[in-house]
C-alpha cells in the first residue's frame, strides 16, 4: 500500500456544528478511503507505485493512458482531501493575517470580496467539484474551481485552498443549499494552514 489515509487532526465532530459528525465520519472513513484503495489498486505492480503523488497528478499527460483516468480521478480525490482535511479546524474561521491577507487585498479588494467571489466561483461549479485559492507563477493570488476530483496542480496551480462542493460534502446537513454549506464553512477554515502553503 503506497498511498495511506492520513490520520485527522480532530474528532469527526470537532466541526460541529458547520460540518457534522455523520458528514465528516462517511467523507473521510468511505470517499476518502475509497479513492485511496483504488488509488492503490490502480497503481499496484507498475512502475508508478512509489511516485509522489504531486509529481503523478502535475504530469498526468506522461503517464500511460491506462492510468491516467484512475490517477486524475481517484488520485486527484486522495490527494485532494489529503488537503482539505487540513484547510478545516475547530479552531478555524477568522481572517487570514499578513501576507495571505495582504495578496487577498490587492486580488480581491478585501477579505469579504474574496469569500463573495469564492462562493460564486463554488455556487458556478455545475455538479460535484471543488472551489479553489491558488496562487499563480507570479505570486498573486487567484479563485478557480475543477469538476470531479481534478486538482489545479494538473494544471500547473499550487493550491492554497480548496472547498469540496460534492453533495457529500454538505448534503446531510444542508441538504441541496450549497450556498448555506459554502456561508457556514468560513467558520473552520484553518488560515494558518493556509497561509503556510504560500510560496
Ligand atoms: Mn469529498
Amino acid at each position: 500500500m503506497t498511498f495511506e489515509l492520513p490520520k485527522l487532526d480532530y474528532e469527526f465532530d470537532a466541526l460541529e456544528p458547520y460540518v457534522d459528525a455523520l458528514t465528516m465520519e462517511i467523507h473521510y472513513s468511505k470517499h476518502h478511503a475509497g479513492y485511496t484503495a483504488k488509488l492503490n489498486a490502480a497503481l499496484e505492480g507498475t512502475e508508478h507505485a512509489s511516485t509522489p503523488i504531486e509529481e503523478l497528478l502535475s504530469s498526468l499527460d506522461s503517464l500511460p493512458s491506462s492510468l491516467q483516468g484512475a490517477v486524475r480521478n481517484n488520485g486527484g480525490g486522495y490527494y485532494n482531501h489529503l488537503l482539505f482535511w487540513k484547510m478545516l479546524s475547530p479552531k478555524g474561521g477568522g481572517e487570514p493575517q499578513g501576507v495571505l491577507l495582504e495578496k487577498i487585498t490587492a486580488a480581491f479588494g478585501s477579505f469579504d470580496a474574496f469569500k463573495a467571489d469564492f462562493e460564486k466561483a463554488a455556487m458556478g461549479q455545475f455538479g460535484s467539484g471543488w472551489a479553489w485559492l491558488v496562487q499563480e507563477e507570479d505570486g498573486s493570488v487567484a479563485i478557480c474551481s475543477t469538476a470531479n476530483q481534478d486538482t489545479p496542480l494538473s494544471e500547473g496551480k499550487h493550491v492554497l485552498l480548496g472547498v469540496d462542493v460534492w453533495e457529500h460534502a454538505y448534503y446531510k446537513k444542508y441538504g441541496p443549499a450549497r450556498a448555506e454549506y459554502l456561508q457556514q464553512i468560513w467558520n473552520v477554515i484553518n488560515w494558518d494552514y493556509v497561509s503556510s502553503r504560500l510560496r
